[in-house]
């Protein structure tokens, strides 16, 4: 399937230029290569001590919490290097030959073209996102340059999101296969479908995918940028961000403070730095800088940039307890988060009380910023958590039978609420995935109804998601009539017995909505 999707860096989005991807000279599809795929081979490694770069002073994003970091730990010998950890990254193209990146890169594939060379056209001005993402991640512990948060990781580069406006992506369901049977231990997605807020399942082909390579109990680690369309677009009108299998990833800024572009939603884990991050750029005049690298001046920017510093702490923590699973990394990245400064976010996104042993959440920030040295040390001792186990609602209907859905005053914060109680199917509470059925009134008024409505998920113990605001779409905010799934991991930690409410209302005027059916997934152990 073709589509379009977007690279999340926040510069430079005006000299985006247009061209045509596919059809190149490699095959007529990627089959061949998925079929040759096997299980990755870890990069060399150098002779101790590591070496440094010159740059790597300059990487404020490495530094301690206090300096706005996510406190790297130190190396110790080959720990702390994500050394044996493959990390695919599904990007644009890629410089492989970059001299940050080359000892690094273990297997190549564009996804787009069809061919074993991900790299950029030579004197491409533009195609830089995936180096810089790449080099966030693992750039070399070397002498030239700046180092990733796990500097002796190995790395998939996959090109499969296009790099340029108007240019088609390739099938993702290929490159997260491809990643799967290569036994990578993290994947990370810089990018999002259009942050355009509009409700509705983009990629039913990825999450076939999803469904048959990656679980809770296996597979690899799946990380996501949260996305920059600020609070207008919540991550929770994703499709990707919501996939209870994710783990999303907002931005903080350079004092750690919560930025306004990144956005907020119940499914956001937690934050790393995301402004003008010192990275790997296209070699010489091209790409960001005219030089090797980004520069604090003219840094790399976005949640794009926040992604790939989680990924890098998720390959130390893995290095330093091979045994944790995806749902193991989440609950320690949560456990662990530091705290945000939230000052200066809305009203509805200052941090609220969590579960007990869970920081304050906030829609902003989720759990807080990445504590990489927190994290690996817990990752150290962490006993992995209980088989996953769900309770399953099944749909609920907000009125008595034979009434169905129910109608929705209409601009008005009054709603209508619908419980379900959680009994004998008690767990701890991993995270939760609430779907949504809404109708419009009127058979003739499909298009922005959806956009009328808060939706807001409460537990027994009283903590809120809040899933769905009031908001606007360029043309059409989506049809719900079969329903919209939303996740939260705001309930973390959280018991799921006793009573959950979902209350749906209508905050806007004209369009008349109905809230037809609910469904409550929770998982936990
Ligand atoms: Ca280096
Ligand atoms: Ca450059
Ligand atoms: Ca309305």
């Amino acid at each position: 399937m073709r589509q379009y999707l977007r690279w999340l860096a926040l510069w430079p989005m005006t000299s985006l230029l247009v061209a045509c991807g596919g059809g190149g000279a490699g095959g007529a599809d990627n089959s061949a290569y998925i079929a040759s795929v096997s299980t990755f081979g870890a990069a060399a490694v150098p002779d101790l001590p590591l070496q440094l770069g010159p740059l790597e002073t300059e990487q404020s994003h490495l530094a301690s919490l206090s300096e706005g970091g996510i406190h790297v730990p130190a190396y110790n010998g080959y720990a702390n290097t994500g050394a044996g950890v493959g990390i695919a990254m599904l990007d644009t193209s890629i410089q492989i030959g970059h001299p940050d990146l080359k000892d690094r890169v273990v297997a190549a594939h564009d996804f787009i073209d069809y061919d074993d060379d991900p790299s950029p056209p030579s004197g491409s001005s533009t195609r830089w996102h995936g180096t810089a993402t790449s080099g966030v991640v693992a750039a070399s512990a070397n002498t030239v340059g700046v180092r990733g948060v796990a500097p002796l990781a190995s790395l998939l580069a996959y090109r499969v999101i296009a790099g340029e406006a108007g240019e088609s992506s390739g099938p993702l369901e290929d490159a997260l296969t491809a990643a799967a049977l290569a036994r990578v231990h993290v994947i990370n997605n810089s990018w999002t479908h259009q942050d355009n807020a509009v409700l509705t399942d983009v990629d039913t082909n990825w999450r076939a995918a999803m469904n048959a390579r990656v679980g809770l109990t296996s597979g690899p680690v799946v990380v996501f940028a949260a996305g920059n369309g600020g609070s207008e677009t919540l991550s929770n009108y994703d499709t990707y961000t919501n996939d209870y299998r994710v783990i999303t990833v907002g931005a903080a800024g350079v004092r750690g403070e919560a930025l306004s572009y990144s956005e907020p939603g119940a499914n956001v884990l937690l934050v790393a730095p995301g402004s003008r991050i010192v990275t790997t750029d296209l070699v010489g005049a091209a790409g960001i800088s005219a030089t090797d690298y980004t520069a604090a001046s003219d840094g790399f920017s976005g949640t794009s940039a926040a992604a790939p510093m989680v990924s890098g702490v998720v390959a130390l923590m893995l290095q330093a307890n091979p045994n944790l699973k995806p749902r193991d990394v989440a609950w320690i990245l949560a456990k662990t988060a530091a705290p945000v400064d939230c000052r200066f976010c809305q009203d509805w996104l200052a941090p609220q009380p969590s579960a007990q042993g869970f920081p304050d959440f906030s829609l902003q920030y989720g759990f807080g910023r990445v504590d990489a040295s927190a994290a690996v040390d817990l990752a150290r001792t962490h006993s992995p958590v209980a088989t996953t186990r769900q309770c399953d609602s099944g749909w609920k209907a907000p009125g008595s039978l034979p009434q169905y859905g129910l109608n929705l005053p209409d601009n008005s914060s009054t709603g209508v609420s619908s419980s379900y109680t959680v009994g004998a199917c008690d767990l701890v509470i991993d995270r939760v995935e609430i779907q949504l059925k809404a109708s419009p009134q009127t058979s003739n008024d499909l298009a922005n109804y959806s956009g009328d409505l808060h939706v807001v998920l409460t537990s027994p113990t009283g903590l809120m998601s809040e899933l769905a605001r009031p908001h606007g779409c360029p043309a059409d905010c989506g049809d719900i009539r079969d329903g919209f799934t939303f996740s939260s991991v705001r309930h973390m930690g959280e018991r799921a017995q006793g009573v959950w409410t979902l209350k749906v209302s209508d905050e806007k005027r004209n369009d008349l909505s109905r809230f037809d059916a609910w469904r409550l997934i929770i998982h936990g152990h």
